[in-house]
């Protein structure tokens, strides 16, 4: 398998909404992509289904393995058959809240299994050979210590996913300086696209917007409305992890749009593209959004989706990325809504009757 750069990456998380626009931008490199993808009973290829090239063909350049995080002896195995000159680590338990529901488990997969890629890189004797990106995070900063936060502001994690993936973070730097590999962390605030899963509150949004206009879901729930988030297009941002990678020196960055808004802003944008004005009534878990035309309640607070301990207030500063990588966001909040609504207004056309969640 010879790559029109000579380049091979090995991305675990490749069927997650970054793995699929990162793999789609390597192989649009010339890169050889090896991707590493779950065993489920159920079919989770989705957002790669595109890329799927038959194993058939001679030198497929998009391969996908069967492995997990949580087990060391998968991993070794694949990084030695793949022997990359790039790995980008973007598998992991992502969802916070579900953080909160299963620790031990995000914890294995999250902080040991970054141990595990990295050891495996060592263990091979790939030190000098592969680069390794490690997906950080805006949750790192969690209780807020400074605004906007860098690359110097101090972390508090405020969740089991968020304490996991500082390990992460903390053993990316600790194989760079112990061992001189090419390790890096990108700390990326919130970026989201027509892929992100759909617990996530952007797409959650934007889908229960979409179900409401075509007359398949009543009503959305939600919980913190005011949690305050620097939103950007991850299309834009996996580009900013290969250009990590490309750098002569390993270091670490933040990739942010420099801007921040509430969930209950978030909301407002997604209905008004479906031409509903929300009027917001009542106050704490009795508050309402409100279609203002028709007084029909179409947001709702449910309890069960305020977290234990909550991130009030992200905004990034990305100067470092923009001076070094050249990176900037290009799409701003309201175009990332408008492409997302429109895409989950498609979607929803077709769609059974939704549950209000
Ligand atoms: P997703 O949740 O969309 O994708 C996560 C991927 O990891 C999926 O492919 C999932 O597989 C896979 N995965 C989960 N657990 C395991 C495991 N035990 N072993 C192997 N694979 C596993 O996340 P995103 O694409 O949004 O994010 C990518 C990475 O970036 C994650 O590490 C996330 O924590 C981090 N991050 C994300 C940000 C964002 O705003 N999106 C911001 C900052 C960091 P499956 O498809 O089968 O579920
Ligand atoms: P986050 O994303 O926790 O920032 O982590 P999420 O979209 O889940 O929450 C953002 C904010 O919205 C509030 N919220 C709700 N969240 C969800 N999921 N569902 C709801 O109904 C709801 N109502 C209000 C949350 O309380 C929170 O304040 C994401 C993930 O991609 C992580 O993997 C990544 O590291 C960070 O972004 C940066």
């Amino acid at each position: 398998m010879v790559s029109k750069t000579g380049k091979t990456a090995l991305i675990t998380g490749a069927t997650g909404q970054d793995g699929a626009y990162l793999s789609e931008l390597l192989l649009e490199k010339g890169y050889v992509v090896h991707g590493v993808k779950r065993r489920s009973s159920s079919f989770n290829t989705g957002r790669v289904e595109h890329l799927y090239q038959d194993p058939h063909e001679k030198d497929p350049r998009f391969i996908l393995h069967y492995g997990d995080m949580t087990d060391s002896t998968n991993l070794i195995r694949i990084v030695q058959e793949t022997q990359p000159d790039e790995i980008y680590n973007l598998a992991a338990q992502s969802h916070v809240q579900v953080s909160f529901e299963t620790p031990e488990y995000t914890a294995n997969a999250d902080a040991i299994g970054t141990l595990r890629l990295l050891e495996a890189i060592r263990l091979l004797k790939l030190t000098e050979k592969t680069r390794f990106y490690q997906a950080s995070t805006s949750e790192l900063y969690g209780k807020v210590q400074e605004i906007p936060q860098s690359e110097k502001t101090p972390f508090y994690p405020r969740s089991p996913y968020a304490a996991a993936k500082l390990y992460g973070y903390w053993i990316v730097v600790n194989y760079r300086e112990a061992y001189g590999m090419h390790a890096s962390n990108g700390i990326l605030f919130n970026h989201e696209s027509p892929l992100r899963g759909e617990t996530f509150v952007t797409r959650k949004i934007t889908r229960a917007v979409a179900a409401i206009h075509h007359g398949k879901q009543d009503r959305l729930y939600l919980g913190n409305l005011d949690a305050k988030r620097d939103w950007g297009h991850a299309r834009e941002y996996v580009r900013g992890m290969w250009l990590i990678l490309q750098q002569d020196q390993a270091d670490d960055y933040v990739l942010a749009t420099g801007e921040t808004h509430t969930v209950r802003s978030f909301v407002e944008k997604a209905f008004s593209h479906v031409d509903i004005a929300i009027e917001w009534q009542g106050e704490g878990v009795e508050e309402k959004g409100i279609d203002k035309k028709t007084g029909r309640v179409l947001v709702a607070i449910d309890p069960r989706y305020f977290r234990p301990t909550e991130v009030d207030l992200l905004i990034g500063d990305p100067a470092k990325a923009k001076a070094k990588l050249g990176w900037t966001h290009e799409t701003d909040l309201d175009g990332l809504v408008a492409e997302m609504v429109a895409e989950d207004l498609k979607v929803m056309a077709h769609a059974p009757v939704m549950h209000n969640a």
